[in-house]
């Protein structure tokens, strides 16, 4: 049985789970579909033409996928190591067809991504506050009212907290939110109010109120890597004071649009804070998918969720073999039982 035949089926005999944190981690098959329909179109197509154009297996080829790659936003290096894990793939397996090196092509990318914990990590102990910090515009808001969505549908109860004190509409924005899916929201009592104190009140709303989750949301203002540092340290601080252990996520929104850029964020909020995990966001705006490739490869810190689309329900808990079949969806296989 071909490799992408043995993925299908694997994810098709996935159980439905009432524990929260599995919960968290089941997965749409269609949403991953239509959000990764434009990465999935540019990348089959062009592998697809290969196969019908009857070209060797030899250097024309390794450079084609080569090409495929390196424009599908994954960075040099890691397209370099697939094609060398590659070409040993199809010694290994007696490879003949394009359409054989092509599926192979997604089994080394498979096998090379390996395994990451993409749980959320909750607190045993009481508060669990999830902070969301990112630049202006990924997504971060959007993203944390649909965390709140899974995280409720989890059987967890939860609060957000608008620590966004910078852009005008910022709190109104994560107010309709919290409406819509009738949660509380600790709001800022005047304008530029310094975040960590809105955090303060967030964490003593939420102990009162006994939720489950805190998720607070932060401004994206682009400022220096010192005054970011000292701000995060600030709320850092903050949440460590009132609840032991600090912050049990630290989520960095990145936007997949923005290919190389997003890596280059990473890095620097990778310096300046401890993120236990990365929301890849508008995958469905790209055709650039391999952008995950180049963040597992380069930072190495978990993407624990996708944005997929603009709908409540287009956040998912990132899942590799969804990922990998969505990206091949119309791919040419070779005739297979
Ligand atoms: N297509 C698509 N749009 C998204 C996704 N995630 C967020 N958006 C859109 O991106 C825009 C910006 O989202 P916000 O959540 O406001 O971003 P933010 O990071 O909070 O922005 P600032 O608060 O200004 O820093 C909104 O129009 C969202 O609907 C996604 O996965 N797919
Ligand atoms: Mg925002």
């Amino acid at each position: 049985m071909g490799f992408l035949k043995k993925l299908k089926d694997k994810v098709k005999s996935r159980k439905k789970s009432d524990e929260v944190l599995e919960k968290i981690k089941e997965t749409n098959s269609s949403t991953y579909e239509k959000g990764l329909k434009k990465s999935s179109f540019f990348i089959t197509n062009k592998l697809n033409k290969l196969a019908e154009s009857k070209i060797s297996i030899g250097d024309e080829y390794f450079e084609s996928i080569e090409e495929i790659l390196i424009m599908s936003d994954v960075n040099y290096a890691t397209a370099i190591k697939i094609i060398s894990l590659l070409k040993k793939a199809i010694v290994k397996n007696k490879a003949e067809s394009v359409s054989e090196c092509n599926e192979l092509l997604f089994e080394v990318i498979y096998n090379l991504y390996g395994s990451d914990d993409t749980s959320l990590n909750f607190n045993k102990d009481g508060l669990t506050v999830i902070l969301v910090i990112g630049v202006n515009g990924v997504g971060k808001t959007t993203s944390i009212a649909k965390l709140s969505n899974i995280i409720q549908k989890s059987g967890k109860s939860v609060r957000v907290v608008a620590g966004d004190t910078f852009r005008a509409g910022a709190v109104d924005q994560l107010s309709k939110w919290a409406e819509k899916l009738n949660i509380g929201i600790t709001k800022p009592v005047k304008d530029f109010q310094d975040p960590a104190s809105v955090i303060f009140k967030g964490i003593d709303d939420a102990i009162e109120e006994g939720v489950d989750v805190l998720i607070c949301d932060t401004a994206g203002r682009l400022q220096s890597k010192k005054n970011l540092m000292n701000e995060l340290n600030k709320i850092n601080s903050i949440i460590e004071k009132k609840v032991k252990g600090g912050a049990s996520e630290v989520l960095l929104v990145v936007d997949s649009t923005t290919g190389q850029n997003a890596i280059s964020q990473a890095h620097s909020f990778n310096e300046v804070a401890e993120i236990t995990g990365i929301v890849l966001t508008k995958l469905d705006g790209t055709s650039k998918g391999g952008v995950i490739l180049s963040i597992k490869n380069q930072i190495d810190i978990p993407v624990k969720f996708v944005g997929l689309g603009e709908k409540i329900d287009d956040l998912q808990s990132f899942n590799l073999e969804e990922y990998i079949l969505s990206f091949t969806e119309g791919l040419y296989l070779d005739e297979q039982e």
